[in-house]
């Protein structure tokens, strides 16, 4: 079976390759007669000039071109908005996570079935580095969906989650959200995706996707690498 990277950049992926194939063929089918038109059909004096003949149509041609597009633009509208409706509606399973945006930093809390918060990471600007110490990254676990609660301390940022090609903004007094699910383990970039002012080109994050086992041991605190990095990175 075919191995997923991440959701849902794989629908996303899926649909530009949908749509790029369906307007390169209507481009081709419009444009090569098109030419060949303009070119047979251009004016020269004394031929074909008006008056010469008369063209009352073809009722065929007329609808065949009305509704073979009909149909091409029902297909596309249809298979978009199902692809737009899976992007939009996190799985029941989901884990959620709710995210603060500020300027210019986040806040993540891990939120349990009853929504209370069980874990908090702080990841704060840093104008000089694009590298995070350990307990500043937003940890997730591998293969399951992630569904992210958004908002605002102060204006509006966007939370841009780049391995899974998903956006969002984050307005302030709004809960907004969306989900994502990465199953390959390893470090990615989350930027801020909304102009937000002077420091907007240092807010990033870093996601860490680690195996499930290895995210619940540190969601309970048992190996929190996190902390003994920073203090080890502050001894420096
Ligand atoms: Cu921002």
């Amino acid at each position: 079976m075919e191995q997923v990277f991440a959701y849902p950049a794989k629908w996303w992926s899926e649909a530009v390759a949908v749509w790029l194939v369906v307007a390169v063929v209507i481009y081709i089918i419009v444009a090569v007669p098109g030419i060949y038109f303009i070119m047979k059909y251009r004016f020269k004096p004394g031929e074909r000039e008006i008056g010469d003949h008369e063209n009352h149509g073809h009722w065929g041609l007329e609808a065949l071109w009305t509704i073979v597009p009909t149909i091409i633009v029902l297909v596309l509208a249809t298979y978009s908005f199902a692809v737009f409706k899976k992007q939009r509606t996190a799985p029941p399973d989901a884990m959620v996570i709710k995210v603060t945006g500020f300027m210019w930093g986040w806040e993540t809390e891990y939120l349990d079935e009853q929504g209370n918060t069980v874990k908090k990471v702080l990841t704060v600007f840093n104008p000089t580095s694009y590298e995070l110490p350990e307990d500043q990254k937003i940890v997730v676990p591998a293969g399951k969906p992630v569904k992210a609660l958004l908002t605002s301390r102060d204006v509006i940022h966007s939370f841009y989650v780049k391995p899974a090609m998903i956006t969002e903004d984050m307005v302030p007094g709004r809960i907004t959200h969306l989900w994502f699910q990465i199953n390959e383990p390893g470090e990615y970039w989350i930027f801020c995706r909304e102009f937000c002012g002077t420091g907007h080109s240092h807010m990033f994050a870093k996601l860490k996707v680690v195996p499930p086992e290895q995210f619940a041991a540190w969601l309970k605190g048992e190996t929190n690498v996190a902390n003994r990095d920073l203090e080890e990175g502050q001894n420096i």
